[in-house]
Parts: structure tokens; sequence; C-alpha cells
């Protein structure tokens, strides 16, 4: 059988980058880290797995049921547990690495099967004070863990250490995910390069009469076909007021003449994932109440692109997102009172109850904190996060000009902050309102 190759990613050198800077800071501890297994979502049929973040972030191993050591110091200072080789089981659910392909392809120094992981922990753990480890993510590992600690304790007297502090790996692993390397920014522009082609391909396949999932359809086979693992989150295709519902996946209504179509949807490669949104007008041009909100959000996503750079912050940005949606809000008469009235009374809440931004990078509503020392943390270099202003009139709203009720409009790029600013990473989607217009339903690009 041919021999199984690695998932597309950063690359194993960039892998042994990021666990010599971990285990520097693991220092005289130990890290167990565990990748999980798929769950199933009918019988005994699973969902496609994808290995838990920490886990994908220090060893790229792409298999359920594996655990990576990481014991600064130790003969083989990075151990992983893998699922065994197993002729039979590999006919019928895949190929596997093993313990061989864990050292060849992955830099372990020493690999078992994962059947192993109680008679070799009690060693691996002996001595460390510190555990970083996450418990009651799986109930028979924290097992292993747990009588592992208390047989190291049984045995203090004949010199046995057991941990006495247990620490969230995250806490070590946050703020390095956070801020992005070279490699992670290479796989992570791939994320949304690909996001781009799959909105692209979205909007040619955007006409009045199809189905919003024909949509969803389109941009998922771009994102697998440019290589992507899949979605890095279920994709929202909400047609007309469907898009007044800010997490709407079922994606089941027709597309009707005139409708805005919220579409936000990134594709995951490597483990990192884009996140991209853009409203399409279905047929092809905006109506007037549509183009004046959809402007507004336009000029409130290009504002916080501008301030975008170092020393900014996150609640900046926000800041002034309220604003200047508030103040088109009052252009508009969908609020009334002064800027400060509404500003003070939060009833820009009523058209825009989320944030502005959140962190990007493995997980699409990435790690690592917002504030810091009481106050929210200027941006440095290396971070990545979305801008993703919007504006939302529930179809019911009595308060709301009748020509404005059941518009939604979501706009979101996704920025690299640089030395003196910041890249936008999406904007291969145009999001002015004619460019976009201009490619719905265009199938000869
Ligand atoms: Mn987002």
């Amino acid at each position: 059988m041919a021999q199984k190759v690695p998932p597309p990613g950063v690359g194993a050198e960039e892998y042994a980058r990021r666990r010599r800077r971990a285990m520097e800071a693991i220092g005289d501890g130990v890290m167990i880290l565990a990748a999980g297994t798929a769950p199933t979502y009918s019988n005994d049929t699973h969902y496609r797995f994808r290995p838990e973040s920490n886990f994908f972030f220090l060893t790229g191993y792409p298999e359920e049921q594996a655990v990576a050591v990481l014991r600064p110091g130790a003969d083989a200072p990075y151990t992983l547990f893998v699922r065994p080789r197993n002729e039979e089981a590999e006919i019928w659910t895949g190929r596997r690495f093993g313990p061989e392909g864990a050292r060849r392809e992955f830099g372990a120094d020493a690999a078992f099967e994962i059947g192993e992981l109680a008679d070799k922990l009690p060693d691996l753990l002996d001595g460390a004070t510190t555990l970083y480890y996450q418990p009651w993510a799986q109930r028979s590992l924290d097992r292993i863990v747990r009588g592992t600690l208390e047989a190291l304790r049984g045995k203090e007297r004949f010199g046995k250490i057991a941990a006495d502090t247990l620490v969230r790996p995250g806490a070590l692993l946050d703020e390095m995910r956070l801020i992005k390397s070279a490699a992670d920014m290479e796989v992570l522009a791939r994320a949304c390069e690909i996001s781009a082609t799959g909105h692209l391909a979205g909007l040619a396949a955007c006409r009045p009469g199809c189905m919003e999932f024909e949509i969803q359809a389109a941009i998922e086979h771009a994102f697998v076909r440019a290589g992507a693992s899949g979605a890095g989150y279920p994709s929202i295709v909400g047609a007309g007021d469907s898009g007044c519902i800010l997490h709407y996946i079922e994606n089941n209504r027709q597309v009707a003449e005139g409708d805005l179509v919220l579409v936000d949807a990134g594709a995951e490669i490597g483990g990192f994932t884009g996140d991209i949104t853009r409203t399409y007008p279905a047929s092809g041009s905006f109506t007037a109440p549509q183009r004046r909100l959809y402007e507004i959000v336009l000029e409130t996503l290009e504002q916080g692109i501008a301030m975008a750079r170092p020393g900014q912050t996150i609640d900046g940005i926000h800041e002034a997102s309220l604003k200047r949606l508030s103040e088109g809000l009052l252009e508009l008469g969908l609020l009334d009172g002064s800027l400060d009235e509404v500003m003070e009374k939060e009833s820009y809440k009523r058209y825009y109850m989320h944030r502005t931004s959140h962190w990007l990078g493995m997980d699409v509503h990435d790690v690592g904190r917002y504030r810091k020392d009481g106050a929210c943390r200027p941006l440095r270099e290396g971070m990545v996060f979305t801008i993703e202003p919007g504006l939302y009139v529930q179809p019911g709203d009595e308060r709301a000009p009748e020509e404005f009720r059941g518009l939604a409009v979501r706009l979101e790029d996704d920025v690299l902050i640089t030395a003196d600013g910041c890249r936008n990473l999406t904007r291969r989607v145009p999001v002015e309102p004619d460019a976009v217009a201009a490619l719905v339903g265009r199938t000869d690009s």
C-alpha cells in the first residue's frame, strides 16, 4: 500500500520550531496534548476528524486518538502515542502513520502505540512539578493521567515526584498562536485566498430563483477543489431576511428577485481558517435603501481597516465602528435623537448587536486574550483579526422605516497587523457595491 503523506500545513520545520518555543516555556514541567476523537453523527458514521488546535499546532499530526507528551530535558523530549498500523483496519478506515510514521514524518523523538500510554506515562511525568494538561476533554485520557499522578504520589517515599500544579496548555500556547510567524502567515494567507476564491464562485452561482444551498455548494466546491479540508465553520448563506439571523446555517430557502444575500464563509487548510463575509445583491443591482445601508457598513469597514496598525486596539476600532454605524442609522432615520444619546443608550444595538472583531487563526474565533492589565491590549505586528461591521433590520421592526425592514448587510475582511499598518488578506473579493454587483451571476469568469 502506498505510503501516507502528511496533510498540507506549515511544514515539519515550523512544527519543530514551535515545539522548541513551547519546550522553553514548559521548562521543568511536562505537557500532555490530545488530538481527540471524531464524534459520530449517525450510528457509526463519523464527522470528518479535525485534531484539537493546540495538539495540531505543535505536532501537525492529523489522526485521531493521538497523544503528544512534551518533556524538556528528557531522553525523548517529544513523544507521540498514536494508533498502531493495522492492515485490516486500514483497509476499512484508511491509512495510518503508526509509530514509525510518527517518528519519520512528524519528528517525534519517540513514538509508541496509544495502548502503551498508561505504561509509559509514569516515567514521562515523574519529577515534573507542573503539568500542562486540559482535563475534561477526553474521559479515557483523564483516567490515565489521574491514575499516573496518583501512582507517582503513592511512591513519593521511593523518590518519585508527582506534579503539584495543573495548568491549561493554552496558558503557554495562546500567545504563541496569537502572534503569527512567517510560516503561520503563509498558510493563513492561503486559507484567506481560497476563501476569496469560494466567494467569487458563490457570487457567480447567485441568481434570483436559486436556492441558498446552491450558493453554499458553489463556495464549498471551490474550497475543496483548491485543496482546503473544507469550510472552517458552517457556511452562512442567508437570502432576504434570513440575513438578519446572525448564525443562519439552514441555507434552505429560495433566493428571490431583489434579495440581498448575506454570505459568511471561510476555507480551512493546514489547520488555519479564513473568514469572509460579503453581501450579494441577487438581481445584480442594489435598490436605493439596500445601497444606503450597504454604503454605511462599507464606510465602517474601510474606516476600521484604515485604523488597523500597531498600537491601535480592537476596542478602539469597535468604538469607532459603533459611531460610524450610529451616524448612518441617524441619517437614514432608523434611529432618532443625537449621536451622544445613541451612544449613551446603546440604541444602535437594535441594528448592530455583535462585536466588530475577533482574532483569527487555527480557530475561527481564535485564542488569545483581548484584555491585559485591565485594558484592551494594543495591536502588534503578527496579529490577525477580522473587521466585520453589519446592520440588521429585523423584518418585524415596526419602528424602522418600511423600506429597510428585513434588510441585512455584513462585510468582513481579515487583516494582518504589519510593522506600520495592516495587510488586508481577503480583498481579492471586491467589496465596492458596483464591483460586487457586477460579479453576481456571471458564469464567464
Ligand atoms: Mn468572523
